[in-house]
């Protein structure tokens, strides 16, 4: 071979080896951390400042929702599906010991009993006046998860991840399926209910399995709308996040439906990788009265251009379908981006937006998250909203801020009945009538 042949061949040899390379390994160290610039959310793309709460709305956030759905989330093909059926399975009036009423309803998304669906567990207050306002999110591993109340229908298929289909780098290879009550110390139920809430949740594998080939897996909703699979999808199509974000405005869709409970007021909540469809959902769906962003790291609250803990890299390479393919553009290349995730916070104004952080979970940056609702203050600021009100990360375990709220926990990667404390303290503030 000439070298003049060689030479095109070598170059693509080495272009293809840049794409399969691994990730940079992730930053942990606050010194190392190297300097990046973001994005002003209240300047368009094409460099015109925006200067009032009109502009912001006509102008400014139908851009950046745009770039989100093109660059990072993919696009969400379609809202509510006409055919939609709700049917409620159950309901127990003397649910926990009387105190609540349990009910669960099926949302058919073709209308037909055997297609796509998603299974909705309620638990909302009994004895009030007036209907509720009501905490919504999804759940990681079944509705029999977040309560040990024995009448929760198993999740069905009742396991989680197949740990063979589950690509190897991933860290929760999982073959045992999460009992009941496995995760009720993250939903803390009974202490939603004692302040007057009702809360509801679905799995997020009910709309599309949270693994490598789950966006094809039949019964997925990116298979029932044709949106493709983690590698055979056009680069602005959806990904997992996406498709958990599209569930749960179908379940704010039936809430809207449901005259015991007050669909103006849900706050939409999520923990970690369902933190960051929860703030999708938010971001998209302006039903939505108050975002929870509990621990969402990478992706979600923290900033993707602050290079520390896990990054936009390595997300993708372990979690090929969470994200749109065109996000991979951005692997160790995140000041390519036109956008950062404090302009994500900034889509919520002006309703309330809770980021909270925990110290021992590094992973999800909470400096990162810190700043990045910092960031997103000056767009609550040209609704009237006070931000966070302070320049410094606060202290541990010391909330700060108004209509954005913000705090640093003690302790691990969790959701824990601290976090629920201030979330309902900042929901009595901002929700109650
Ligand atoms: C991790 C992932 C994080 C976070 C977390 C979780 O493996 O790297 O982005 O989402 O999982 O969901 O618990």
């Amino acid at each position: 071979m000439t070298p003049r042949l060689y030479l095109p061949l070598l170059a693509g040899w080495l272009a293809s080896v840049a794409a399969s390379a691994a990730p940079a390994p992730a930053i942990t160290d606050e010194s190392k951390v190297p300097p990046y610039t973001l994005p002003d959310p209240l300047v368009t793309t094409a460099g015109s400042p925006v200067r009032d709460a009109a502009a912001w709305r006509a102008q400014r956030r139908p851009e950046l929702l745009e770039l989100f759905a093109r660059e990072v989330y993919g696009r969400t093909p379609s809202g509510r599906p006409a055919a939609l059926r709700a049917e409620v399975t159950s309901v127990d009036r003397l649910a926990l010991d009387g105190k609540a009423t349990r009910k669960e309803v099926t949302l058919w998304f073709t209308g037909k009993t055997d297609g796509p669906r998603m299974h909705l567990l309620i638990y909302q207050p009994n004895g009030l006046k007036s209907p509720p306002p009501v905490f919504l999110g999804l759940n990681f591993f079944g509705n029999h998860t977040v309560h040990a109340d024995h009448a929760i229908t198993l999740a069905q298929p009742h396991v989680v991840y197949d740990a063979a289909r589950y690509r190897p780098a991933d860290p929760q290879p999982q073959k045992k399926p999460p009992q009941r009550g496995a995760h009720a110390d993250k939903w803390q139920v009974e202490a939603v209910i004692a302040r007057g809430y009702a809360t509801a949740t679905a799995w997020c594998n009910d709309l599309a399995p949270d693994r490598a080939d789950g966006l094809a897996a039949p019964g997925s909703v990116s298979e029932m709308l044709g949106t493709g699979g983690a590698e055979l999808r056009a680069g602005d199509a959806w990904g997992a996040m996406g498709v958990w974000a599209w569930g749960l405005s179908r379940a704010l869709d039936y809430l809207e439906t449901d005259p015991e409970l007050d669909a103006q007021r849900v706050a939409v909540h999520g923990f970690s990788r369902l933190g960051k469809a929860a703030d999708w959902a938010a971001a998209q769906d302006e039903r939505f009265a108050m975002l929870i962003s509990n621990e969402s790291g990478c992706g979600g609250a923290a900033l993707s251009k602050r290079i520390y803990g896990e990054t936009v890299g390595i997300i993708n390479s372990k979690f090929p379908h969470w994200f749109a393919k065109n996000f991979r553009r951005y692997d160790d290349n995140e000041a390519a981006l036109l956008v950062d995730q404090h302009e994500l916070l900034a889509l919520i104004a002006p309703r309330p937006l809770y980021v909270a952080s925990a110290e021992g979970d590094q992973w999800s940056d909470p400096r990162g998250e810190f700043l990045s609702a910092q960031a997103a203050e000056p767009v609550y600021s040209l609704f009237g909203k006070k931000g966070l009100g302070v320049t410094a990360m606060p202290p541990l375990d010391t909330p700060v801020g108004d209509t954005i709220r913000y705090h640093n926990r003690t302790g691990k990667h969790d959701m824990t009945a601290y976090d629920w404390a201030q979330y309902l303290d900042f929901a009595d503030r901002h929700l109650r009538r």
